[in-house]
């Protein structure tokens, strides 16, 4: 077999289960990670883009964490840290003026239910989907919505103040370390991981 026909389906290989796989990046909280313990992001939650051409987004969390890039560019996955040698190191991000967590109401009306797929809405000013939001969820997670795409314009619902990212310390270093699994966390009652909840990395 040629290489590059190899290294093709190697890549597709990849794509695949980081789209299909029980832990890809956009997927929902499955049981066996119910009930590990959640650590808030410290002072800083937000998400920021990359003025560059594709413009990926991150998630930029605490004080000495990684950003998380959360969506696709140029090869490099969603969900991941940004860590050497990802071509993103030291990108200069600028933040979003109004960036909100969102989702779209399709079950259970007026509440987040997990089959609600989750968004983040880049200006939340708009009250509808628009071009360049971000699909947090499955499928399609880490894509951005298109003029023409279906689920543009559709209105959602902000997600509630209790919602946050957090990250399970895989580690037990107490801090954000590379590995460590970053979460939405949607329940309001506990800080450990609950069915509905997001995962941003795998
Ligand atoms: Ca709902
Ligand atoms: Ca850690």
């Amino acid at each position: 077999m040629k290489t590059a026909l190899k290294i093709s389906i190697y890549i597709i290989s990849i794509m695949l289960l980081l789209s299909t796989g029980a832990l890809a990046f956009g997927t929902k909280a499955t049981p066996a990670e119910y009930g590990q313990d959640l650590l808030p992001f410290a002072n800083v939650d937000s998400v920021a883009k990359w003025d560059v051409p594709g413009v990926p987004y991150y998630l930029v969390p605490g004080i000495g964490g990684a950003n998380v890039r959360i969506s696709w560019w140029d090869g490099c996955a969603p969900g991941a840290q940004v860590w050497p040698p990802a071509p993103d190191m030291f990108a200069s991000l600028t933040n979003f003026i109004y960036p909100s967590v969102v989702f779209l109401d399709n079950t259970v009306a007026n509440t987040y239910t997990p089959a609600d797929p989750i968004y983040l809405a880049i200006d939340a000013n708009k009250h509808i989907l628009a071009t360049g939001d971000l699909r947090l969820s499955a499928p399609l997670a880490g894509t951005k919505i298109v003029d023409s795409a279906p689920d543009i314009n559709r209105a959602y619902q902000m997600a509630p103040p209790y919602w946050y990212f957090g990250y399970v310390d895989l580690d037990s270093s107490g801090t954000f370390t590379l590995g460590d699994r970053v979460y939405l966390h949607t329940y309001a009652f506990s800080n450990k991981v609950v069915n509905g909840d997001l995962r941003i990395s795998p």
